[in-house]
């Protein structure tokens, strides 16, 4: 039998039964050209206490998806909306990880397939930014962008000689290369909430060129910014099935005039999107929001008349805004923690999302605390920024974790989460009547969330 071919293929000394088909394919992955059945992953880990639950849904895993060889056929779970079947049949498992605090249950869950027998590849921002403890969990650990590299990585396994890492870290991606991303690998139904769509998930960009203190982006992305081309943008925005999406790129004010034309190019697509920051100039935010800019995660790190300011920008363009609050710094005092939740309130802010500062490996946060010895400890289930896991400078661990909690009931005191998220709908809804783009919810999913039931004791 040639090696080279596709599938082995056996004539059967009998058939076992008078239909079944007179000859057996037997699936073989190493064989060159013959489909390998790739098992992709994406952990379950734990959203914010304090915060609505909710699910997008994952969007590294579906890019990466785009970068594998036609030849392979790709099933996706996420274990954030739906169970794990270890029995499924694959050649091959890939563990998708983004976050610190999704690390050890991937881990466990790479640990259990390999227990099986079966070859097991990590990937993802949090593959990267915990690299070397996840060789000890993978038979390989892939550490950079996924484009234009797959091939190799496939070959590879075929061949049975897959590499312990692959690091990509310092050569990204040729950018022109990435998507359109497989969304129709995600289980639609599954990121629904009693029938209202969440957001798709969508990138113009890679990189960025600031430096904030907290952040492990130019650890990942490098530091220059990386815009892919228009033409690659819009094609893929055109092709999404969801007029509501989540423009992922770290910050878009990147450049001027990117901005601009981006927003330009998205003018007559009449998708309605929240995104991270805008540009602070009158232009681009006139222009963002005629290409349907819905709402920013802004973070609001002090009680200053800029960032004041800032927000009555947005708001004055119609766009709305979330503050994305970091708890902890070290000029944080009881009184100033104290005095910025009443801020938010004063100026407005349509969300908020508090978290605490969490020293993220490959951050200056991280070593600034390493040196200080201020980390107490690196158990990264903890690490999913509503915990304090160091030691701030102006008050006990304790402290700052009640003030955490306070924070977000003192904002959500007299308008609960729940109704400032319906009068942030209320304002997406508005935009899509007035340009006829509004898709009603879907009444057969009303008692569903995220796939399970609404309400306890309702049948799913
Ligand atoms: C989208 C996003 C989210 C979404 C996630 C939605 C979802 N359903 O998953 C939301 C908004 C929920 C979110 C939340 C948080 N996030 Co976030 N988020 C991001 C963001 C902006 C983009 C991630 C992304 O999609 N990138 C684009 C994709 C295409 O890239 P990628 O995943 O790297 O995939 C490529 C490769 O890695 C590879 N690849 C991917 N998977 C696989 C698998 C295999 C097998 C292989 C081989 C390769 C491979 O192929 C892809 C194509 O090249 C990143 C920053 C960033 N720029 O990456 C932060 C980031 C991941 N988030 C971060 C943080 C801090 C948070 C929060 C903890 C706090 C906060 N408020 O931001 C919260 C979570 C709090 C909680 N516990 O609830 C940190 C990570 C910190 C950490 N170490 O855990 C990041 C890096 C931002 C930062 N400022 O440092 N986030
Ligand atoms: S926080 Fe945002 S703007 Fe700052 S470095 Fe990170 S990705 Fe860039």
């Amino acid at each position: 039998m040639p090696a080279s071919s596709c599938c082995d293929v056996r004539l059967p000394s009998r058939p076992a039964v008078p239909s079944a088909p007179s000859i057996v394919i037997l699936h073989n992955p190493h064989a060159k050209n013959c489909a390998v059945k790739f098992l992709l992953i994406y952990p379950r880990w734990p959203k914010l206490s304090g915060q609505t639950e909710f699910h997008l849904p994952p969007h590294g895993p579906v890019v990466f998806a785009a970068a594998l060889p036609p030849d392979v056929e790709v099933e996706f779970v996420d274990e954030n909306v739906e169970a794990i079947d270890f029995d499924a049949q694959a050649d091959l498992v890939g563990i998708s990880m983004m976050l610190s605090s999704q690390v050890k249950r991937g881990w466990a869950i790479a640990d259990e397939f390999r227990r099986r027998g079966l070859k097991v590849i990590c990937g993802g921002i949090g593959t990267q930014l915990h690299a070397e403890e996840t060789q000890a969990h993978a038979d390989a650990v892939f550490i950079g962008e996924a484009e234009g590299r797959m091939e190799q990585v496939l070959d590879d396994f075929r061949q049975g000689r897959l590499r312990p890492t692959y690091d990509y870290l310092d050569s990204p991606a040729p950018v022109e290369l990435v998507g359109p991303a497989r969304r129709s690998l995600l289980k639609r139904d599954l990121y629904n909430y009693k029938g209202v769509r969440m957001v798709d998930l969508f990138h113009a960009s890679r990189g960025c060129r600031f430096r904030c203190y907290p952040c492990a982006v130019n650890y990942l992305g490098g530091r220059s910014f990386r815009p892919r081309p228009f033409d690659k943008v819009v094609e893929e925005l055109a092709g999404i099935d969801n007029n509501r999406l989540f423009v992922v790129d770290n910050s878009l004010a990147q450049s001027k005039a990117w901005e601009l034309e981006l927003f330009r190019q998205m003018i007559p697509l009449k998708k309605k999107w929240c995104s991270h920051p805008i540009e602070n100039d009158e232009e681009v935010l006139d222009l963002a929001a005629q290409a349907g800019a819905w709402y920013v995660y802004q973070a609001v790190f002090d009680t200053s008349d800029f960032i004041r300011r800032r927000i009555e920008r947005y708001h004055a363009h119609g766009i709305a805004v979330e503050g994305t609050i970091l708890l902890g710094l070290d000029e944080h005092t009881e009184d100033d923690i104290k005095r910025l939740v009443d801020f938010l309130l004063e100026i407005e802010l349509d969300l908020a999302e508090f978290t605490v500062l969490t020293p993220f490996p490959h951050t200056r946060s991280r070593n600034d605390l390493v040196k200080e010895d201020r980390i107490l400890t690196s158990d990264w289930d903890l690490y999913t920024a509503d915990k304090v896991v160091y030691r701030p400078r102006h008050m006990s661990p304790d402290r700052l974790l009640e003030l955490y909690h306070w924070a977000w009931d003192a904002f959500y005191k007299d308008e609960p989460q729940t109704y400032k998220m319906y009068k942030l709908l209320q304002k997406v809804v508005g935009k899509e009547m007035a340009d006829g783009t509004f898709v009603p919810r879907r009444t057969e999913l009303a008692d569903k969330r995220f796939g399970r039931p609404a309400s306890p004791g309702k049948s799913g």
